[in-house]
Order: structure tokens, then sequence, then C-alpha cells
């Protein structure tokens, strides 16, 4: 086992596969008393129950947040912080670095375990400054399934902790934080990327780079021109340029359609670095949603996918004529598949939820829109052949 520590970051760009989930605090996820236990979570015990950790915004080494913790306890493993699961191989060395930077200097203890707590190994204790410094240590695995812990409460003075790499073998010297690069990028963008069911009246929004001015946004249908365009070449895809605004909203959206986005934030004048953002997507609501548990068998060559519009109409009961059969002898009549989608025509997901208690008087709420209003007969009939 190799235990060190390492001042200011050489220049050189060091490369690791970075094993460790969510490692620089830049992702949202649920830390204190983590029910879920993924990625980040804590563990308190006796007074270390009053412990807490929080994503915070005003230190970083890496990126634009840290995780600034505020130990209670007393004794060093009564509140514990800890990050999993981190895929392992028995007897294969991992080295794990870190950085943090403490109110004033104090013990911080890390610490290997398996995740199934059957087996621990490589107990280290540091001592943490109050400037940010990188640590690390390293030690062979004995579990397939890791977490690296961090016993805290040794003493309540606060500390921020940053910029985890969990990687296979000895220590890598010069793995620089990405703090100009990633404070200038555009992060966490609402909607989130991937998200689905997305209101057409949206309003994009994103945090911006910490220094930055101004920004383009891109935004469009084909992932390739939103990916790739810039103000030179705009690809038909540049939706704001040099704007002071950190939302953009989008006018025409489509039901159903896939959008691509991205925001590239300028930095100040004179240089008003470009620093190109990442591509993001969302899926707009569908206008009709499937009623689903509703199931029939049929033959691949039956006719199919004839719609029968509705216009608008609000059906209670929907009859089926059959006016036309097949067969000769014997004439017979089958229906293969019937599916159904409805149109929400009153506001729905309301915000805060039906029954909510102890919302803010200040709580703003929102909710969905029905998409049409139409309620004007109660039953409909509709014939298909
Ligand atoms: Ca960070
Ligand atoms: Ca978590």
């Amino acid at each position: 086992m190799a235990v060190g520590l390492a001042g200011a970051p050489v220049a050189s760009h060091a490369q690791v596969n970075n094993l460790a989930p969510n490692p620089s605090f830049e992702e949202d996820e649920v830390i204190q008393d983590d029910p879920a236990w993924e990625k980040w979570c804590t563990w308190g015990y006796e007074g270390g129950l009053q412990g807490r950790c929080n994503i915070d915004e005003t230190e970083a080494i890496d990126g634009a947040r840290s995780l600034r913790i505020e130990p209670k306890g007393g004794t060093n493993w009564y509140y514990i912080v800890l990050d999993m699961p981190i895929p392992t191989q028995v007897n294969t060395a991992y080295t794990a670095s870190f950085w943090v930077k403490a109110e004033a200097p104090r013990p911080l203890t890390a610490k290997w375990k398996a995740t199934d707590n059957t087996v621990d190994w490589a107990q280290v204790d540091f001592q943490v400054t109050a400037e940010w410094v990188e640590y690390h240590m390293t030690a062979a695995a004995q579990s397939g399934e890791t977490k690296l812990e961090f016993h805290c409460a040794a003493a309540d003075t606060p500390f921020w902790l940053n910029f985890l790499n969990v990687y296979e073998g000895e220590y890598v010297a010069g793995i620089e934080p990405s703090q100009n690069a990633n404070r200038g990028k555009a992060v966490r963008p609402a909607p989130a990327d991937g998200a689905v069911d997305i209101p057409r009246d949206v309003v994009l929004s994103w945090t911006p780079g910490r220094d930055a001015q101004a920004r383009n946004v891109y935004f469009g249908t084909d992932p390739v021109s939103v990916d790739t365009a810039d103000t030179a070449n705009p690809l038909g895809v540049l939706a704001g340029e040099g704007q002071a605004a950190t939302t953009h909203a989008p006018a025409g959206l489509q039901y159903g359609q896939t959008y691509y986005w991205r925001v590239d934030e300028v930095g100040a004048p004179p240089e008003s670095t470009i620093l190109k953002g990442d591509m993001w997507q969302f899926v707009v609501e569908s206008y009709a949603y499937p009623i689903e548990n509703v199931t029939a068998t049929g033959t691949a060559t039956y006719a199919s996918n004839t719609t029968i519009n509705f216009g608008g109409a609000a059906a209670k009961f929907v009859k089926l004529t059959i006016e036309a059969n097949w067969g000769g002898i014997a004439p017979q009549t089958g229906l293969a598949e019937v599916r159904f989608f409805y149109v929400p025509v009153q506001a729905f997901e309301p915000v805060p939820a039906d029954d909510a208690t102890g919302v803010s008087i200040d709580a703003e709420p929102a909710g969905r829109r029905g998409t049409s209003i139409c309620p004007r007969s109660a039953t409909s009939a509709a014939s298909v052949r």
C-alpha cells in the first residue's frame, strides 16, 4: 500500500479510466441519507446523525461544484460519506485520488470496503489543510464491487471534497482538475438530457459558465447539425447568438418530436473564448397517449393502422359496426386489434401534487395543461370496415 500527497497540479494531462460515480459532484443527486444507496451517500451513528453534506457552488477544484461536508459525532466513523459502486477485481491494485480543502487543518480517513460490507481494507489517515490539495492511496481490492468511504467525524471542521478518481494500478501524477474548462461550459440542462414527455411550451435553461458573459444556442431536430454548427456555419440551427439570457424558448415544437440542443458559453471580451457545450436532447409530449392493457391478437396480413380520428369529440363508449366481412361458405368476421389513444382535456400532473402538505407558501404551482378542450358530448360512435 502506498500513501502520499501532492501539491499543485503539474502541467501534464495524464488520463485514467475513472471508475468512481459522479466523481466531481457536477451531477445532481441525493447524497445526505440517500435511501437508494447510489453513488454518493452518507451514513451516521449517534451524534454523527447530525452530520450534513451538500453540493456546494462556492468552492471547486474541478468543474463548478464540490461537496461541502459538515461532520458531527466526535468519533471518526460516526459520520461517513461514501461513493459506490466501484467495479473492481480481487487482488488487483486500485488507486483513489481526491482533492480536499478544509476550513482549517483537520484529519480525514479514507477506507475501501466491499459494497456488501463483507470485507474492508487499506484504511488511511490523512491530514488535510485549508488549501485544495490532492491526496491518494493505492491498495489491492478484496472485493469485486467496492465503495470508498470517508470517515469524517474525527473533527467537526467543515471541509470540501472534489475530483475523486478511482482507477486500476498505481498512482498517476498530474491528473489535472478541469477547473477552467468546466467553469466555462454550460452544465445541468433543464429539461435534463434524454428527458421525455416535455410540454410543447417548454423553456430551456441551464447553468452557465461561471465567467461567461454570453452564449450561443443551437436547437433543431438534426443531431449532426446541432452538434457541429458554429456561428460561421450555423447549419440552420443557430437559435440565439451572443444572448445574455440563460434560457431559450423554442417555438413551434411538434408533438412526439425529438429535439437536440447545445449551448456554447462565451467568455468575456476581448478573448470572447467560446466553450463548446455538450449536445442534449429531449422528446416533446405526445398529442395522444396510448390506453394501455387493452390487447388482442391478429395476423400480420390483415389491413392495419387504420386510424379513426374522433375529431376532438369526447368519447365514453365506442361502437364498432362491421359493414363487410370475408369468407365464402360461412361468412366470418374478425377484429384483430383496436388501439385507443386519449387526448388529455384537463390539466394533469399538478405541482405541488394533489393533497401535498408542507408546501412552502412561496412554492409556485405548476402542472400540465390538457392538449385540447372539447367536452361536448358524453358518447360518440365510430364505424370501421
Ligand atoms: Ca466538481
Ligand atoms: Ca446518492
